[in-house]
C-alpha cells in the first residue's frame, strides 16, 4: 500500500490502500518521512523469496528525530498529557474499531489471520481510566496518596513471529497510562505495523505519541536501547539481544527495560493423560505458526509406558500436518520467515542427525522455492543435545523419554530459560506438583498456548523479565509518585 496515499477521513467510502507503492516509509509526528540517510531495504515474500516492495530503513538519526517528537508530544501541558484519561482509552477503542474494520487487509498482508490484537487493544481501552493510585495512612499530620504517572518515552522493539500481534501488547499498556512510543519494528515484517499506524494517526492520536520505525536491530534497535532520552525499553526477541539491551541501558541513561526472550519450554506427558489429546496439543504447542513461537513446547518429556505410542502416533500427525501456500484456508503451516532463519533451522535438523538423536520424519527442505521446512520429529532425543538446549524457532519437535515426576521437574527445569511449560495429565495432584515444580512464567495444564488479555505473560530466569498483559502489564508503564501534604491535624 502507499501509505502517502492513505486517506484521512472517517466514515463515508475510504479508499482501500493498495499495495501497489514501491516504498514504504517511516511514520514520526503522524507524518510519513524518508529515512534521513535516504538508505531502504527490500522486504521479501516467504512464499517465494520475491521482494514485495522497498521500505525506508531508520537508523540513529531517524530514532533521534522520532524521540523528539515522542518527547516533545509527552511534554506538560501538550494535548496528550492534558487528555482525560478516558479519552485516552477512547483513542484505544477507535483503533480497535479501525483494525477490526480493515482486518480483511491486514490478515493478506501478514502470515497470521489471527486479529486478536482487537480484543487486546479494546482490554486496554477499559484500563485507561481505572488505573488508580491510592491514599495511604501514614503517621503524623499528613495527608499521603499516590499517583500512577507514565515512565514517558517508551522505546518498543517488536519482533517479526506476531508482527501485529505483538504491536498491540506493546502499544495497549503503553498508551493507556499515557506514555509515548517509539516502535522499532522487525525488518522482516514491516508493513502491518506501519498500516496501523496510518489508523492511530486516523483514530485521532495527537502527533509524536506513537512513531513507528522499520528498521535493523544493530543500527535503528541499538539506538533505541543506549538513547539518553528514552525513558524505557520494552524488547520482545532473542536472549542474545536482550544482553545487549541490558548492558545499553547501564551504559546509558539506566533506562528501564522489561524483556522478553527466548525459551526452550518442556510440555510434560504422564502416562496418565488423554493419548489423542495430548498428541494433538503437543504438536500444536510446537508446530504453531511454523515453529516459531518463543513459548513452543520444544522439550515434549514423555513418560516411558507411554513412550512408544505417544512417538508413533505424534509421526502420524506431522506427516499429515498440509504444507503449503500461507493464504490458502487448508494450509497448517507456511514458510519460515526468512533465508537466515531457514538455513539456521536446517543446521538444527543436521546437528540433531549428528548427536544422534533419532530422525523419526520430515528433516529436509518441502518446496523447491520459498523458505519451506518439513514437519520434522526427533525421538530418542537427550537432554545434554543442541536441539534438546538450545531454541530452534522452526518446526521441529524434540521428543525425551522420563521415568518419575521427580526426575522430569529436575530435568524440565535444566534451562537457562523459564518462559513456559505444560503438564498432560488427568490428576490433579500431579498437575499441581508439576506446575509448582517448574521455573516458567506460564504453565499450562491439558492445553497450550492459551493467551488472554486478561493474563499476565513473561519469563523467569534468562526468559526476561517483568510481564505482560493484564492488570500486571501496567506496572511496568508507570511511575508511582508519592504525594505527602502536610494538614493542620490529622483525624483517623
Ligand atoms: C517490572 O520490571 C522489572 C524489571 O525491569 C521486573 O523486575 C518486575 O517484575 C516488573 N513488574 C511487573 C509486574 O511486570
Ligand atoms: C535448574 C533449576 O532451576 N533446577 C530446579 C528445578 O526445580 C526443581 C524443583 O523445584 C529444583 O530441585 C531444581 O533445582
Amino acid at each position: 500500500f502507499d501509505t502517502r496515499a492513505v486517506p484521512d477521513v472517517h466514515g463515508g467510502a475510504r479508499a482501500r490502500p493498495t499495495l501497489l507503492a514501491a516504498l514504504i516509509i517511516l511514520f514520526i509526528n503522524n507524518q510519513w518521512q524518508d529515512a534521513v540517510s535516504g538508505k531502504t531495504f527490500p522486504t521479501i515474500n516467504p512464499a517465494t523469496g520475491e521482494v514485495i516492495c522497498q521500505v525506508a530503513e531508520a537508523d540513529e538519526a531517524d530514532v533521534t528525530k522520532a524521540v523528539k517528537a515522542a518527547r516533545d508530544a509527552f511534554k506538560l501541558g501538550s494535548p496528550w498529557r492534558r487528555m482525560d484519561a478516558s479519552h485516552r482509552g477512547l483513542l484505544l477503542s477507535r483503533l480497535a474499531d479501525a483494525i477490526e474494520r480493515d482486518s480483511a487487509y491486514l490478515a493478506v498482508t501478514i502470515e497470521t489471520t489471527h486479529i486478536k490484537n482487537v480484543f487486546l487493544c479494546r482490554y486496554y481501552a477499559g484500563w485507561a481510566d481505572k488505573w488508580e493510585g491510592k491514599t495511604i495512612p501514614i503517621d503524623g499530620d499528613f495527608f499521603c496518596y499516590t499517583r500512577h504517572e507514565p515512565v514517558g518515552v517508551c522505546g518498543q522493539i517488536i519482533p517479526w513471529n506476531f508482527p501485529l500481534l505483538m504491536q498491540a501488547w506493546k502499544l495497549g499498556p503503553a498508551l493507556a497510562t499515557g506514555n509515548t512510543v517509539v516502535m522499532k519494528v522487525a525488518e522482516q515484517t514491516p508493513l502491518t505495523a506501519l498500516y496501523v499506524a496510518s489508523l492511530i494517526k486516523e483514530v485521532g492520536f495527537p502527533e509524536g505519541v506513537v512513531n513507528i520505525l522499520p528498521g535493523m536491530g544493530p543500527s535503528a534497535g541499538a539506538a533505541i536501547a543506549r538513547h539518553m532520552d528514552v525513558d524505557k525499553v520494552a524488547f520482545t526477541g532473542s536472549t542474545e539481544v536482550g544482553h545487549l539491551i541490558q548492558q545499553a541501558s547501564g551504559n546509558s541513561n539506566l533506562k528501564k527495560v522489561t524483556l522478553e526472550l527466548g525459551g526452550k519450554s518442556p510440555n510434560i506427558i504422564l502416562s496418565d493423560a488423554n493419548m489423542e489429546d495430548a498428541v494433538e496439543q503437543s504438536h500444536f504447542a510446537l508446530f504453531f505458526n511454523q515453529g516459531q513461537c518463543c513459548c513452543a513446547g520444544s522439550r515434549t518429556y514423555v513418560q516411558a509406558d507411554i513412550y512408544n505410542e505417544f512417538v508413533e502416533r505424534s509421526v502420524e500427525r506431522a506427516k499429515r500436518r498440509v504444507v503449503g501456500n500461507p493464504f490458502d484456508l487448508s494450509t497448517e503451516q507456511g514458510p519460515q520467515v526468512d533465508q537466515e532463519q531457514f538455513n539456521k533451522i536446517l543446521g538444527y535438523i543436521s546437528s540433531g542427525k549428528r548427536e544422534g538423536a533419532k530422525l523419526m520424519c520430515g528433516g529436509g527442505v518441502a518446496a523447491d522455492r520459498g523458505y519451506f521446512i518439513q514437519p520434522t520429529v526427533f525421538g530418542d532425543v537427550q537432554d545434554d543435545m543442541t536441539i534438546a538446549r538450545e531454541e530452534i524457532f522452526g518446526p521441529v519437535m524434540q521428543i525425551l523419554k522420563f521415568k518419575t515426576l521427580e526426575e522430569v521437574v529436575e530435568r524440565a527445569n535444566d534451562t537457562k530459560y523459564g518462559l513456559a511449560a505444560a503438564v498432560f495429565t488427568k490428576d490433579i495432584d500431579k498437575a499441581h506438583y508439576v506446575s509448582n515444580g517448574l521455573r516458567a512464567g506460564t504453565v499450562w495444564i491439558n492445553c497450550y498456548d492459551v493467551f488472554g488479555a486478561q493474563a499476565p505473560f513473561g519469563g523467569y530466569k534468562a526468559s526476561g523479565n517483568g510481564r505482560e498483559l493484564g492488570e500486571y502489564g501496567l506496572d511496568n508503564y508507570t511511575e508511582v509518585k508519592t504525594v505527602t501534604i502536610k494538614v493542620p491535624q490529622k483525624n483517623s
